[in-house]
């Protein structure tokens, strides 16, 4: 049984995202936490490269994934596989790197918290609607009884699942319904029973952790997520050891970078698939990429 591991996503697709992932974990981690990949279609010759990775946890092997419901479903059992690896599981997408050591997170959720980023800051969701319906927040309508009536009308801020850290044991139950609710999400079976509203894997663990009342500790999500925000972020400083100082969007050290870009930072070509201003966004996941850990 490990202490702390990362676990991760990738088919044969993602693959440039999952070496560029494992090789940030190296740079910030060395072999202290691992990697766990669950393997939903990744080539005989991409899975012997991770396995020999300074960094490599293990192979979680899945069904092959083919359409991004697919994927929204194997993802939200990421902690039901994990739970027999290791108690503090940090699920990071494979279209993300680490550009600083996180150990707040994973301290954090051995006080037993479900560690996520805030979707945007309070102040920032505004900016980015003047009209002032984007607050951050969501408001659980009655669509969403199902997950429990107690939740509608509650209020919460909302946050994304690039990144999550949590203990299996303490949060089993949330471990167990997010699973769960994948089974009857209305992306999957419209005419399910149990029909658990949201649109993808995020919108069911906002859901889950409201429901079960789960005490949560937000990262902010202006340095640990940039999902709605493509920049821009700079290098301040790179370190022989691969280590990058990133500086992002309000002028602080940024510890994750993510895109959600409909198009990944690995296909090309690049320029015509993103929105300025992202400063150095691309060059630092391409850092992360070009790494080379043989011989260390
Ligand atoms: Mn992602």
């Amino acid at each position: 049984m490990l202490d702390r591991i990362f676990v991760t996503m990738s088919d044969a697709g993602y693959f440039l995202g999952l070496r560029a992932l494992m090789n940030s974990v190296y740079i910030y981690y060395g072999r202290s936490i691992p990697v766990v990949v669950m393997d939903v279609g990744l080539t005989k010759d991409q899975v012997d490269e991770i396995t020999k990775h300074p960094t490599f946890g293990g192979i979680i092997p899945c069904k092959l994934c083919e359409t991004r419901e697919q994927a929204w479903q194997i993802k939200q059992s990421c902690f039901v596989f994990s739970s027999e690896i290791a108690r503090i599981v940090c699920w990071i997408d494979s279209d993300s790197v680490l550009t600083d050591r996180i150990d707040e997170a994973f301290e954090a959720a051995e006080q037993g918290y479900v560690v996520v980023p805030r979707w945007v800051e309070k102040d920032e969701a505004l900016l980015i609607d003047p009209s002032g319906a984007t607050t951050g927040e969501i408001v659980f309508s009655e669509k969403w009884a199902q997950y429990g009536k107690s939740l509608v009308g509650k209020k919460i801020d909302w946050f994304v699942s690039s990144i999550v850290c949590l203990d299996v044991s303490a949060s089993w139950d949330l471990v167990a319904a997010w699973a769960f609710t994948s089974k009857f999400a209305l992306y999957a079976r419209a005419d399910s029973p149990l029909p658990f509203v949201g649109l993808g894997d995020e919108a069911h663990l906002v859901g889950c952790v409201a429901a079960l009342g789960k005490e949560v500790l937000y990262l902010s999500g202006a340095e640990w997520a940039d999902a709605h925000f493509n920049g821009p972020f700079f290098i301040n400083k790179k370190t022989s050891d691969g280590k990058l100082f990133v500086q992002g969007r309000r002028g602080k050290q940024q510890k994750v970078l993510h895109d959600i870009a409909g198009f990944k930072w690995w296909q090309r070509p690049m320029n015509e698939c993103f929105r300025p201003p992202v400063g150095q966004k691309w060059e630092i996941f391409e850092h992360f990429l070009n790494f080379s850990t043989t011989g260390r």
